[in-house]
């Protein structure tokens, strides 16, 4: 089950398993992408896709979607919990009020209200992998990043949480940790201005949604015994938050 798989990380993630010949849940707010989607994915053979159009902030949705799945959907092997997004870039003294509920809204307590979801399924069966979408914003900060970086802050805490709150019920977590990459991701925090998002990658050789999900499915597909814990991926040009070299065009 991938989180916000209209775009980005969870759309390359679904196409990479459904390549691998899993049977998928899609999930996001765009109904025409999920169904756009969900025909690509069948190109790949004889998986099941199944596309569920619903909001990670509202937890009495999810509450309903998962708890009336069929008992087959419900043996849900992994989650990733990837919807997320960045909205606004501001100093804290000017921040939008707007912007900061709605990434914690969703970077947090999405990722909160799916997880208490799906993760009692897992533990019922004793079996299962969840895989939180972080940041390199989530183990350094940097000027604006604040509100932002505070939400995937949060989610490196709750992946290291969720790992002991579960270690007993043999539930692998895996926190991937990416920096600089080409998705919608800028122009989602820029409201829709293509200029200023391009601007965040010039010069840099970004990461792609395709390196992400390689690395997700390398991890994913590891024998039983063993738990990638974490991973920080950044393009060779960026050494930390703060620190990326540009080549000028
Ligand atoms: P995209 O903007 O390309 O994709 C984000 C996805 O999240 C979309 O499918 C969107 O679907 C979904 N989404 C957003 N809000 C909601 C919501 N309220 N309910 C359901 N789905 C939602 O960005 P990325 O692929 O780059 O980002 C994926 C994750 O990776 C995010 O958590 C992001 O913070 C993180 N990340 C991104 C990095 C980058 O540089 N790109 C680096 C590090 C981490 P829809 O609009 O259809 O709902
Ligand atoms: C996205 C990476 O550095 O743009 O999480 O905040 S950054």
């Amino acid at each position: 089950m991938i989180t916000g798989a209209t775009s980005g990380f969870g759309k390359a993630t679904a196409i990479k398993f459904a390549e691998n010949g899993y049977n998928i849940i899609i999930t996001g707010r765009r109904k025409e992408l999920l169904d756009e989607l969900e025909k690509e994915l069948h190109v790949f053979g004889k998986i099941k896709v199944l596309s569920l159009c619903f909001d990670i902030r509202k937890n009495e949705e999810i509450e309903s979607v998962i708890g009336s799945l069929s008992e087959e959907w419900k043996k849900i092997d992994i989650l990733i919990n990837n919807a997320g997004l960045a909205v606004g870039l501001d100093h804290i003294q000017s921040g939008n009020i707007d912007d900061w509920d709605r990434m914690i809204d969703t970077n947090v307590k999405g990722l909160l209200y799916v997880t208490r979801a799906v993760a009692p399924l897992m533990v019922a069966r004793n079996k299962g992998h969840i895989f939180n979408l972080g940041s390199i914003a989530g183990k350094e900060t940097y000027e604006n990043g604040n509100v932002y970086c505070a939400s995937k802050f949060a989610v490196d805490a709750l992946s290291k949480s969720m790992r002991i709150d579960m270690l007993k019920n043999n539930i692998k977590v895996t926190l991937i940790a990416p920096g600089m990459a080409e998705t919608e991701f800028s122009l989602v925090r820029f409201k829709g201005d293509e200029q200023k998002a391009k601007t965040v990658y010039k010069g840099i050789d970004a990461l792609t949604a395709d390196d992400i999900a390689d690395v997700i499915y390398y991890c994913a597909t590891l024998p039983d015994h063993v738990c990638i814990n974490e991973i920080v991926i950044t393009p060779t040009q960026q050494a930390s938050v703060n620190h990326s070299y540009r080549i000028s065009q």
